[in-house]
């Protein structure tokens, strides 16, 4: 070993950045988490990331994701349970492949997994499994959410006790096909100067298994009340939609994909329009950047994830670190590195 080899690894030790928080969980690749609070305790239901064999490419090919396993805690700094395979994608009767970021819902008795998956036609579709545990194991229905497509549904329930749907992702979350309402699988990305795609929301049914309504659009706009433009990328939507409530206020929270944002708007009820406000979270290591906000005991708690165990993309690791508002409800932003 040469001094000048050991001047560049002191050099990188130095540089190197320090993580605010360690892997919750470190036995499996996890991802995508979504955090709920059921009967005292969190409950975090995320993708479980594995080693597909599929190359790289711009349509997330190699999340190639298989089954889901839910995890618990009795608080956000305590032990970890893994409650084991909560879904499995061959017991979803109509999917094909790449089961990808889940969230979940409680509702009467019930709990309701909800879930994108590739049907045997390769389109992303939103489909729901219920179990009477909010660790699963859950029952796949047999067909997909009628009106849901894309990726990355998260259900948010209102202190009214209405539930909605915000679900969508451009590239490989395909909502560039469902431009028009209906499939098309020539449908093409917005160019730079087009107003961006919007993500989607729609009321859940009582049974919670369908929408009680066509899908909208979810407007997030500028200090002006304009729309982004697909070149505003480091502020347009692109996946992993949240919402949340915080003194009366809604916050719509999401991932500007390729610019490794996790951003968020502000508005006055749940369809929006949501305001631009800034950044949650910034980026992680690894390309994609995916997140949960939820209060616990008075506190709120970022959940999300980053690659520091595998140094790849395709294999993430679930985080969770306090989140902080500022007295005028804007957020404080958390970078994830010291
Ligand atoms: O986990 C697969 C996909 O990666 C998710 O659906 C996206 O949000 C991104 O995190």
């Amino acid at each position: 070993i040469t001094f000048a080899l050991l001047g560049t690894m002191a050099s990188h030790a130095q540089t190197k950045k320090q993580p605010i928080s360690q892997p919750l969980v470190t036995k499996i690749y996890t991802a995508d988490p979504s955090a709920h609070v059921f009967n005292g305790k969190i409950y975090i239901y995320p993708s479980h990331d594995i080693e597909s064999g599929i190359p790289q490419d711009d349509n997330g090919s190699h999340f190639g994701m298989k089954d889901y396993h839910i995890f618990s805690m009795d608080t956000p700094t305590g032990k970890v349970t893994d409650h084991g395979v909560a879904l499995d994608i061959k017991d979803i009767p109509w999917a094909g492949r790449q089961l990808w970021a889940p969230d979940a819902a409680y509702k009467n008795g019930t709990y309701y997994l909800y879930f994108p998956v590739k049907d045997k036609q390769d389109i992303f579709r939103i489909g729901v499994a219920t179990s009477k545990k909010p660790e699963g194991p859950f029952k796949a229905e047999k067909s997909p959410i009628e009106g849901a497509y894309s990726i990355d549904p998260s259900v948010f329930q209102d202190t009214d006790g209405n539930y909605y749907m915000y679900f969508g992702g451009i590239w490989g979350g395909q909502l560039q096909r469902w431009a028009t309402g209906t499939y098309d699988e020539n449908g093409k990305l917005k160019t730079q100067q087009e107003e961006a795609l919007l993500p989607k929301v729609a009321k859940m049914s009582k049974d919670m298994l369908s929408f009680a309504e066509t899908p909208k659009d979810v407007k997030i706009v500028d200090e002006n009340g304009n729309l982004f433009l697909e070149g505003n990328n480091d502020k347009r939507f692109f996946e992993a939609a949240w919402v949340h409530k915080y003194k009366g206020k809604y916050y719509f929270s999401y991932s500007t994909g390729d610019t490794h944002f996790i951003a968020y708007a502000i508005g006055d009820n749940p369809y929006g329009p949501f305001t631009y406000k800034g950044v949650v979270l910034k980026p992680v290591e690894g390309w994609t950047n995916h997140h949960s906000i939820v209060e616990f005991k008075g506190k709120w708690y970022l959940f999300y994830h980053d690659v520091q165990l595998s140094g790849q993309t395709h294999l993430r690791n679930i985080k969770v670190t306090e989140l902080k508002y500022n007295a005028d409800g804007t957020i404080i932003p958390i970078d994830p590195y010291k």
